[in-house]
């Protein structure tokens, strides 16, 4: 359960925009010809790129394009309820006006505007929370952040990166945009438990609702980040997200198509949320500013698909394991209601040891009625109930059916009873 209201919002929002966005999507995969087939935000690092060249990007990073709003209202349109976009990565690259250090996108690049307060302008504006995530062990500009150059991390003085650099930076993204909704850290490394703890008092201090992910490192922080594209194989009813990727990189590179259609999309969602997490979604805008078309088609399906679906997503709490496994069927759950998402479309779904007794059933999309027949055996203790689907597919992609049911929590029957111990002990001697 939420431990304060803080944390309240982020329970409800369940789908998340997180954003990508640096000198690396300049470079797009690519340095001086050579294509990096790693991650796009990693090229600095696994092209060995000197960080002196490096700083020359910033140079040439001028995303004329970009447009806060445009990236706000796309994440609204997709049905999403925060935002997560890097203010600064492990390269070092603080993407907003800091004061205490110049490698800044006002200060150091062309473009000079601060993209991060006409975010948290835009962000305001259309009722979407926004947070920022910042690498505070990694920093490869700072002479001793964690794999900064050549020098091996135990020789650097990584106390003084974190009072120069990480503390005052976390200062100022807590204190120039207003109301932060939290801030998501990343690969913690060499934190101590007390590095951890500092950091999670100041931000408290500064803002006390702002919510810490627990890349922070050493089990601090309100919510748990799976691994990357980590969903867990079963329900957990802590409070948790996964953080995840829509083709295979999360920095911009122009050479990876390899996007998850919009069905994978709400099916990932659908799955996730039935097993109590967020979705933390990624785009990885380009070096102009513009999120890639693909990301835009994708996300806008998927919105149209939440604008009627929605329902069966926020809010929604982690439905425990049914004890049959069911084909193309998966459900998500809120007190009172079983919203059953239906991807492959047949005439009838029959739902085995479903204890709740079922008021209603009906599209969730039309409101259109679905007939149901509840029954059930003494003698194996099961219930099962058998839904007759309308002629027509509501949604080629997932067509909910919210079943109404008495009791506020999801009853299912065990199978403890049929399954275990077999073979039983006294047999049938009536023969
Ligand atoms: O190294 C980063 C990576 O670049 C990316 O930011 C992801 C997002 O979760 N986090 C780290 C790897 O887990």
């Amino acid at each position: 359960m939420p431990k304060d209201c803080g944390q309240r919002w982020w329970k409800e929002a369940k789908f998340g925009m997180f954003i990508h966005w640096g000198l690396y999507s300049h470079l797009a995969g690519e340095w001086k010809g050579i294509k990096t087939p790693h991650l796009g935000e990693w090229i600095m690092k696994h092209l060995n790129i000197p960080v002196e060249e490096y700083e020359k990007v910033a140079e040439e990073f001028n995303p004329t394009e970009f447009n806060a709003e445009e990236w706000v209202n796309l994440a609204k349109e997709a049905g999403m309820k925060y935002i997560v976009i890097t203010a600064k990565h492990h390269d070092g690259f603080a993407m907003y006006h800091s004061k205490c250090s110049k490698y800044n996108i006002v200060d150091a690049t062309p473009f000079k505007r601060d993209p991060m307060k006409e975010l948290a302008e835009a962000c305001g504006k259309k009722g979407i929370k926004l947070g920022f995530y910042y690498s505070q062990a990694q920093d490869w500009h700072h002479p001793d952040g964690y794999g900064y150059g050549p020098v091996p991390n135990e020789e650097k003085n990584f106390e003084k990166y974190l009072e120069e650099k990480c503390k005052p930076q976390l200062r100022e993204l807590l204190t120039q945009y207003g109301e932060i909704g939290l801030i998501w850290f990343d690969t913690p490394m060499i934190m101590s438990p007390k590095h951890s703890q500092e950091l999670v008092e100041l931000v408290k201090s500064i803002q006390p609702n702002c919510l810490v992910n627990s890349r922070i490192g050493n089990g601090f922080g309100d919510y748990m980040s799976t691994g990357d594209n980590m969903i867990p194989a079963l329900p957990y009813y802590g409070d948790w997200e996964v953080p995840a990727t829509l083709n295979d990189t999360w920095g911009y590179k122009k050479d990876d198509n390899n996007w998850k259609p919009p069905e994978k999309v709400i099916k990932l969602l659908v799955k996730i949320n039935s097993r109590g997490g967020n979705y933390l979604l990624n785009v990885g805008p380009d070096g102009k500013g513009v999120i890639p078309k693909p990301s835009v088609d994708i996300l806008r399906r998927v919105g149209q698909w939440m604008a009627v679906n929605g329902e069966s997503i926020y809010g929604t709490k982690a439905v425990p394991v049914f004890p049959y496994e069911m084909e193309g069927v998966m459900f998500t759950h809120k007190p009172g209601k079983l919203f059953m998402h239906v991807f492959d479309w047949k005439k009838e779904i029959r739902i085995h040891c479903l204890a709740n007794r079922i008021k209603r059933a009906y599209v969730l999309a039309t409101g259109e009625g679905v007939d149901f027949i509840q029954s059930y055996t003494p003698s194996s203790k099961q219930h099962r109930v058998s839904f007759r689907l309308p002629e027509n597919r509501p949604d080629d992609l997932d067509s909910v059916i919210c079943i109404e049911t008495e009791e506020d929590e999801v009853k299912l029957d065990s199978l403890d009873t049929l399954l275990a111990p077999w073979p039983r002990a006294v047999t049938n001697t009536h023969q």
